[in-house]
């Protein structure tokens, strides 16, 4: 059944079966050392997996362009060409160095959305800034200090500021931002790799993150202003082009104004589904565990359309994928 927005619901699950590939065959060079090797494997079983679905697919946030990147570069076509027109957005391993080295929160990552409704974001960076729900529209702005936003966010939230927690990327270029959030009286989580997970964690209480900021990948800007725009909450990014190389990507990319910026439905617009597995365990999400009788995956899956958000823990009793 088609949703009123044109995206088969019956794509959830399908989608679900895409990112818990990617997250087995990844898992198996989890801690060893190699980040290539756990990335191919995601990008290998991604790729299988969504040619089998019944989409008329264009990956638009991928592996790379097509001249560097030989699977799921942007552009590419994926699925069997016979359902709807769908654009999508990837990171088969998002935090491969996570993986590589056995620490938490990697994750494979997938959003589906209507042909035509996802930011066709360059390589490069994006500055960002996100919140869960509830809170009222354009309570805190990129172009605001942070002190204006961690102020907004407590009294919105109607607590001190010391009880605010911001996660930021740890990475040299944030030493200014850092300096300025703890200087609210704000609290710092800093994470070494994997914004995506990051900006979602603003969405849900459990993980005590209450604003996302800095600047990560500009792809993962977009698969997490899918999920935002699944869950509620709140984001908005620009794009950080520092060089005339990286503003000709983002012109090749469609990109015309490179200071605009971006709010969350301008990066995933129309209806969306975001699928997430964990490859290693979480903030979010359990990791792949071996058990008896099979191999244990934990998924969230959601569809912005009804806002539905749902984990789905699944026993596959075989490496082998079902035919
Ligand atoms: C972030 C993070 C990724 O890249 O987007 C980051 O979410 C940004 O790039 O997991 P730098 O590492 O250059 O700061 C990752 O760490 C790797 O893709």
């Amino acid at each position: 059944m088609a949703g009123k927005a044109g995206i088969s619901r019956m794509l959830t699950l399908e989608v679900t079966r895409v990112t818990e590939r990617a997250a087995i065959l990844s898992s198996l060079l989890a801690g060893r050392g190699d980040e290539k090797a756990a990335d191919q494997a995601a990008v290998d079983a991604m790729r299988t997996e969504l040619n089998r679905l019944d989409v008329d697919g264009t990956i638009v946030i991928g592996e790379g362009e097509r001249d560097e990147a030989p699977m799921l570069y942007i552009g590419e076509k994926v699925g069997t060409g016979k359902g709807p027109k769908v654009d999508i957005a990837l990171d088969p391993l998002e935090g491969t160095t996570l993986c590589a080295k056995s620490m938490p929160n990697s994750l494979a990552v997938l959003a589906m959305a209507e042909g035509g409704s996802l930011l066709h974001a360059p390589d490069t960076y994006m500055d960002k800034i996100a919140i869960g729900g509830g809170y009222p529209e354009g309570l805190v702005d990129l172009d605001a200090t942070p002190k204006e936003n961690i102020t907004a966010l407590a009294k919105a939230k109607g607590v001190d500021v010391s009880q605010i927690t911001a996660c930021i990327l740890d990475r040299p270029r944030h030493a200014d931002l850092i300096a300025a959030v703890r200087a609210t009286g704000a609290r710092v989580t800093l994470i070494t790799d994997g914004d995506i997970a990051g900006v979602i964690n603003t969405t849900d209480p459990v993980t005590g993150i209450d604003i996302y900021l800095g600047i990560g990948g500009a792809p993962e800007g977009v698969l997490a202003a899918a999920a935002l725009r699944c869950t509620g909450g709140q984001m908005q990014g620009r794009l950080v082009t520092s060089s005339d190389e990286q503003k000709a990507r983002a012109s090749k990319m469609g990109v015309k104004d490179f200071d605009k910026k971006y709010d969350m439905h301008e990066m995933a617009s129309g209806d969306v589904i975001f699928a997430a597995t964990g490859v290693t365990d979480g903030s979010m999400l359990e990791g792949i565990r071996y058990v008896r009788g099979g191999i244990t995956t934990h998924t969230v899956v959601m569809r912005s359309s009804r806002g539905t958000v749902r984990w789905v823990k699944a026993l596959h009793p075989s490496i082998e994928p079902f035919k």
